[in-house]
């Protein structure tokens, strides 16, 4: 690959920064930011905190609305949906559309506007701290933190009460697309033990893979089994404690979606502080989060973080690069963080020293590891951009400058693409993909003046 670091010369990573504005420009709507104009036509909950981490540092009002727009469609109980379905005329380009979803059915829904019967990983709190760290404008940012406070508090209640029924301080998710990971080797196990005769199979047709090369995306078998998913919570009216008692197939305590959970808590935690609010119960909360997932999602074996299906009580064994990113949230101790590191810094994933690009999504020699299909080995910007913050945070930060920097490169050398080849850096999915462009921003502000060339 080319580089585009010279040392006397910053000029290309500002150039490529503009390139970043132009494509979040393009996806912008007017009020949230597309994740790209024609495969996701609507605002995504995951997508628009990431997105909000870019806008931050040049035009945080922007960040501000994006997630207000998010939390303007927060469901009664406090749940932030996975899809907001604002514009009606895009309904018929995506599967599944508002009218598969009829989340009318559920009582706490929003009638206006539609949505998505699902969440996402809650990593607003997190986009929303950094908007307060970073803004050029920071009354603005303190007014906006004071206005999504109750909501944020809202949406992490909704979380611990009616997803930790158990009170382990470990919540589950019931759905693939919930650990925004969607076609990762982790669900392998899982959506195979759900058997469907062909009358359990709702009717419907895809339309992703009328955009995106079949290869790359999920199998029709997976799609099957995501839609029979679907159709459980609309049969049961979204009511979660329905859906739990009549045994869904699909309950995983998911360690990316507790990992980022614990690390908004913290960070909300913080915005309590800095909004002069008691910061304690949530620091207590997160920290019990932490203890559970060191406690139960632990693989002693293998020295990284892995799924618990609670279905089964096994722990599921795919080892992701999601099983690192406790790291991010300050969950490893010490000794822990070096094995992880141990084991994240050989051949599986990315050896510092071999010329690795990022770290793939899925090891290597793991079982239905690929080059090309999403979320079963490329790279992610978003899941690299995390790492390198966790790596900082336990004093990697040679490893995590060479992952800041290698995202760098493949945007600049494939364009702003939705994931990479882990070998040679070709962009695959959709291209314009806005948290690639956004954590790109968030990356070279961040770093101008610091150590990156
Ligand atoms: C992908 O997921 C959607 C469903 O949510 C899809 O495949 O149709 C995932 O990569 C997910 O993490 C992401 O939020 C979404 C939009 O970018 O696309």
């Amino acid at each position: 690959m080319d580089s585009i670091f010279d040392p006397d010369n910053k000029r290309p990573l500002q150039v490529l920064s503009k390139k970043a504005e132009k494509v979040l420009e393009r996806n912008w709507t007017g009020s949230f930011t597309k994740p790209t104009s024609h495969l996701y036509p609507f605002q995504w909950s995951w997508d628009s905190a990431f997105i909000a981490i870019g806008y931050a540092h040049y035009k945080p009002e922007r960040a501000v609305q994006e997630l207000r727009s998010l939390f303007s469609a927060q469901w009664d109980n406090g749940m932030v949906p996975q899809i907001i379905f604002y514009d009606s005329r895009e309904a018929d380009k995506y599967f599944p559309g508002p009218e598969f979803w009829q989340t009318e059915l559920a009582e706490n829904a929003p009638k206006i506007p539609k949505t998505s019967g699902i969440c996402q990983p809650p990593i607003h709190a997190t986009a929303l701290l950094h908007l307060l760290k970073y803004s050029p404008d920071q009354k603005k940012a303190e007014e906006f933190a004071k206005e999504l406070f109750p909501k944020l508090k809202k949406w992490h209640a909704y979380l611990y009460r009616e997803r930790n029924p158990w009170d382990e301080g470990l919540v589950y998710i019931r759905h693939p697309w919930g650990s925004g990971q969607d076609n990762s080797p982790l669900w392998d196990e899982v959506l195979k033990r759900i058997n469907l005769g062909p009358d359990e199979i709702p009717e419907y047709e895809r339309k992703d893979t009328e955009l995106i090369h079949v290869d790359e995306r999920p199998s029709d078998y997976d799609y099957d089994r995501y839609v029979y998913l679907l159709d459980f919570f609309r049969k049961r009216n979204y009511n979660e404690e329905k859906i739990r008692e009549d045994d869904c197939p699909f309950l995983i305590q998911d360690v990316l979606f507790n990992t980022l959970l614990c690390r908004a808590h913290f960070d909300l935690a913080d915005i309590a502080e800095r909004i002069g609010k008691n910061p304690e119960p949530f620091r207590a909360q997160a920290r019990q989060t932490a203890e559970a997932m060191n406690q139960k999602l632990w693989d002693q074996k293998h020295d990284m973080y892995i799924n618990y299906n609670i279905n089964s009580g096994e722990q599921v064994h795919a080892h992701v690069l999601a099983g690192f990113l406790p790291l991010f949230a300050g969950i490893p101790d010490k000794s822990r963080a070096q094995k992880m590191f141990d084991y994240l810094n050989t051949k599986c994933f990315c050896r510092m020293d071999e010329n690795c690009l990022a770290a793939p999504s899925y090891d290597r020699s793991g079982t239905g590891y690929s080059k090309t299909q999403y979320w079963r080995g490329p790279i992610w910007i978003n899941m690299n951009w995390m790492l390198a913050e966790g790596l900082d945070r336990y004093g990697y930060s040679g490893y995590a400058e060479k992952v800041r920097e290698s995202i760098l490169e493949l945007a600049s050398n494939s364009g702003f693409h939705e994931y990479f080849d882990p070998d040679s850096g070709k962009g695959y999915g959709t291209d314009n993909f806005s948290w690639t462009a956004a954590l790109l921003i968030d990356i070279v502000e961040r770093y101008r003046d610091s150590d990156l060339p």
